[in-house]
């Protein structure tokens, strides 16, 4: 996400860091190589102008010249104004009203169709019963994606299929709704290649009978100004209540994520990071600021992680680890639930300077020996798991041979297990020490 940006962000703080002294002219260095960057990632020229600007005036204040370390301070507003640029607060939906209609439009492709089944599977987290409305009159192959989106996540989707008249059956779903006792009502709306008058009549007309609680527009990041344009004639339109940015995951280069609040004054509230139902993520302009900025997302990753990992072999792994009876065959659980996040790839783009580190890891290289090394665990029987000290040469040639890997391969498995064996140690002692002066139980993470 947004690599480009957070590369050559990453090297004006580096040289930032560095500075004993805040001047004008130094500063002046820096805040043109910050704009060079954000034009270069398609961020709007005004939005640009304004922010660096804000920045200016910011920095070149009295606090900064005494501070002890300008640069850092630099930084600070520099990551401030970010976050202020993206809306401060994450914005969360109104769905006061049952039920409450959410209308989703965009143009053609823009993802609102894989956004609503998200929308509707993120809501069904939340406790609430969504019902899919498909009203993309034009194309009956829009219909049946929906339909089949809602099979996939298990939630009710209305389609009329040869009917026409979208505000019909808008009628007919809400009817629907109230038997089935929906209390969210999602609107998959048509799209066009461009905004026109046609479109926009057919969405106020659905608007004005359905009272939307939320019109969110789904917009693609990676069209850049274009974005910017798009946004700003659906609102004009429509006045909408935020915006989904989608395909993150791809080469957005960040222009339409930073300029869509300042130029539409609406927030971002949710972002699509991939062709998944699962990939969809709230959007929080704290955190989307800080893994721009290359500072990682650990708040994102953890809450991706208590929806990924089960909670309750999370605990049983915690309580081994705690007692010292951590096994290989913990140490494989472990492996396949770290998996399940996802490619590492996305696990690392989150962690603090993650984002440097993927240019130099190789991480494909790290995946496959996940794979050796789950292989590798497969081939043992499950005393050697409980007991790896029972390893014997022919003992390790069997089980390499078992799992088409080498010993040396086996051996570097069981040398990081014996290392992480130790870790855990330590980190239970440093924890029972640490607890004994903080009455404050869970202060501390937990191993
Ligand atoms: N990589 C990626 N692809 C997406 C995302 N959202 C939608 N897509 C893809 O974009 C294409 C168009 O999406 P669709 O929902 O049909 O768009 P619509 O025409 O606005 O309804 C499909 O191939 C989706 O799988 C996303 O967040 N990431
Ligand atoms: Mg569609």
């Amino acid at each position: 996400m947004f690599d480009a940006l957070t590369g050559k962000l990453q090297k004006v703080f580096k040289n930032l860091r560095g500075m004993g002294k805040i001047s004008d002219s130094n500063i002046s260095d820096s805040l043109r190589e910050v704009r060079m960057a954000l034009l270069e990632a398609d961020v709007n020229f005004k939005v640009v102008r304004e922010f660096i600007e804000d920045i200016r005036q910011k920095a070149i204040g009295q606090e900064v010249f005494q501070s002890i370390q300008p640069g850092q301070q630099v930084i600070k507003i520099i990551h401030d104004e970010l976050v202020n640029l993206l809306g401060s607060t994450h914005s969360n939906l109104n769905l006061d009203a049952v039920p409450s209609c959410i209308l989703l439009c965009g143009l053609h492709g823009s993802g609102k169709t894989t956004s609503s089944g998200k929308l509707a599977r993120y809501l069904t987290k939340l406790g609430k019963k969504p019902l899919l409305v498909a009203v993309d009159v034009y194309r009956p192959a829009a219909m049946d994606q929906l339909d089949i989106i809602g099979k996939q996540i298990n939630i009710p989707v209305w389609v009329e299929k040869g009917e026409k008249n979208v505000l019909k059956i808008t009628e007919h779903a809400l009817k629907h709704a109230k038997e089935i006792g929906a209390n969210v009502v999602i609107f998959d709306t048509a799209g066009r290649l461009q905004i026109d008058e046609p479109l926009v009549q057919e969405l106020v007309q659905l608007r004005d009978l359905i009272h939307p609680r939320e019109i969110l527009l789904t917009l693609d990041a990676a069209t850049g100004q274009e974005a910017v344009n798009v946004a700003t004639h659906f609102n004009d339109a429509l006045n909408i209540t935020g915006a989904i940015l989608t395909k993150l995951d791809g080469d957005a280069r960040g222009g339409a994520a930073l300029s869509l609040r300042k130029v539409t004054g609406k927030p971002i509230k949710f972002v699509g990071v991939g062709e998944k139902l699962d990939a969809f993520e709230t959007f929080h302009p704290e955190r989307m600021a800080s893994r721009i900025l290359g500072m990682g997302d650990v708040v994102s990753l953890v809450e991706k992680a208590a929806e990924t990992i089960d909670q309750q072999s999370a605990l049983r792994l915690e309580e081994k680890m705690r007692k010292g009876q951590f096994t290989l065959s913990d140490f494989q659980e472990q492996l396949r639930q770290m998996r399940k996040l996802g490619p590492l790839e996305n696990i690392v783009g989150m962690l603090p300077g993650g984002a440097g580190m993927l240019k130099n890891a190789n991480l494909n290289q790290s995946e496959k020996e996940f794979i050796h090394m789950d292989a590798l665990i497969c081939s043992m029987t499950p005393l050697e798991r409980e007991k790896p000290q029972i390893l014997n040469a022919s003992r390790r040639k069997r089980i390499a041979k078992g799992a088409g890997l080498s010993v040396t391969e086996l051996n570097n498995l069981l040398n990081k297990f014996a290392q992480l064996q130790q870790m855990m140690k330590k980190m239970s002692k440093f924890q029972k020490m640490m607890t004994k002066f903080n009455p404050a139980k869970n202060f501390l993470p937990k191993f």
